[in-house]
């Protein structure tokens, strides 16, 4: 038996799909079963429907307060960074108590409390958050938790896959594809630890994502290499970084930007599961714009994502095929594929979306 445990965003089930080698469907019996036993826990929690965990109080009563961006939540209060980009830490109206806050919210805030706050707390108040213009999530954890929310209001996406440690596999990239294309962020792949592979070696993990003309810019922070393209696209944008743990996010940041010095982990740990950045950091660039920083993940849940999406990520396939792929074998010489593994990443991205939450009252 394994003993590896399961932290806060990562489930066991959603560790298996990235792991071509391990991964399993679990059998129809199986399946209903957790569907049961789901549906009983239904009746013990509160209304997490996805629509109303989205949708946010009206902020017009508040418009004439300051604007800030929330860069952390803590358990009682969040911090703030206002225009000036200085930061000030706030606690919560009561009313956004049920609200899913998330880094990258615009807020309104008072600087002196609306309603009683107790005196240890900042009497600073944020009373309203402002509609988001994207919101990057996942598909959550178990089935208390149609979402989890990365963040909101980013413009791009950078997931990042180093070459080794952990090894380069495209899996992720096509999930990471799928959570922008739904958020509505431009998506690019950041090849890490491009040292760490000869010149020669043109990364043929990669090629069924070249022919897709999707942005790959590869990197080195060690070397240095490769950071003049990144630092471009940082102006004025807000970019927020995912990937495995482990694949040189943070070294990356540090390197990008000097002066933002974030913890970076050493190899030692690498497949201990732990991670080294522990939660989101906010980080604003010299080029203008920020980025964010975010702990590693085991895998990106596509659960409960509209299945429509597919069609964007796997455009070398006919529309049939997106709409019901499951009877189709991708090493079927008569397909004659040249990638068979994309086709199976549609089945699985597609079998997974399938899988409703039953706190899900409507995809997307
Ligand atoms: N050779 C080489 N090693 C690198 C490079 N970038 C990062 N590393 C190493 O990879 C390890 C992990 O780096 P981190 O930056 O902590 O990884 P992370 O993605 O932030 O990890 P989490 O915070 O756990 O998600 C460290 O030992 C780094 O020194 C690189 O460009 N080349
Ligand atoms: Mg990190």
């Amino acid at each position: 038996m394994s003993t590896r445990k399961y932290r806060l965003g990562q489930s066991r089930h959603a560790d298996d799909l990235d792991r071509p080698d391990s991964y399993a469907r679990e059998g129809k019996a199986q399946s209903k079963r957790r569907q049961q036993s789901a549906e009983r826990l239904l009746t013990d929690i509160e209304d997490h429907d996805a629509a109303s965990m989205l949708t946010l109080p009206d902020p017009a009563p508040w418009m004439h307060l300051e604007e800030a961006t929330l860069i952390q939540r803590h358990s009682q209060w969040v911090d703030l960074e206002l225009a000036d980009r200085s930061i000030l830490r706030a606690s919560l109206a009561g009313k956004l108590k049920g609200v899913k806050l998330v880094v990258g919210d615009r807020v309104r805030y008072s600087p002196v409390p609306i309603e009683y706050v107790e005196s240890n707390l900042p009497q600073v108040q944020v009373v309203a958050i402002m509609p988001r213009h994207t919101l990057l999530k996942r598909g959550g954890i178990d089935d208390r938790e149609p979402w989890q929310l990365i963040c909101a209001n980013a413009d791009e996406l950078w997931v990042c896959a180093a070459v080794v440690d952990p090894p380069l596999r495209p899996g992720i990239l096509e999930r990471a594809q799928t959570l922008a294309l739904a958020a509505g962020l431009t998506f690019r792949i950041v090849v890490t630890k491009r040292d760490r592979a000869s010149v020669k070696d043109t990364l043929p993990e990669l090629d069924a994502l070249r022919e897709q003309d999707l942005s790959i810019l590869e990197t080195s922070a060690a070397k240095g290499a490769g950071l003049e393209p990144l630092q471009t696209l940082l102006k004025d944008r807000t970019v927020v970084l995912v990937g495995h743990s482990g694949v040189g996010k943070s070294t990356l940041v540090n390197a990008l930007l000097p002066d933002a010095k974030v913890k970076t982990g050493d190899m030692s740990k690498y497949g201990t599961g732990r991670q080294t950045t522990t939660a989101a950091r906010w980080l604003p660039t010299p080029y203008g714009g920020t980025l964010i920083d975010t702990p590693g993940i085991r895998t990106l849940s596509v659960r409960g994502f509209d299945r429509s999406l597919l069609a964007q990520v796997f455009p070398e396939f006919p529309g049939d095929w997106i709409e019901d792929p499951t009877g189709l074998d991708p090493f079927d010489d008569n397909l004659d594929l040249d990638y068979p593994e994309r086709l199976q990443s549609l089945q699985r991205l597609w079998e997974e979306m399938g899988e409703r939450n039953p706190n899900q009252s409507s995809y997307k």
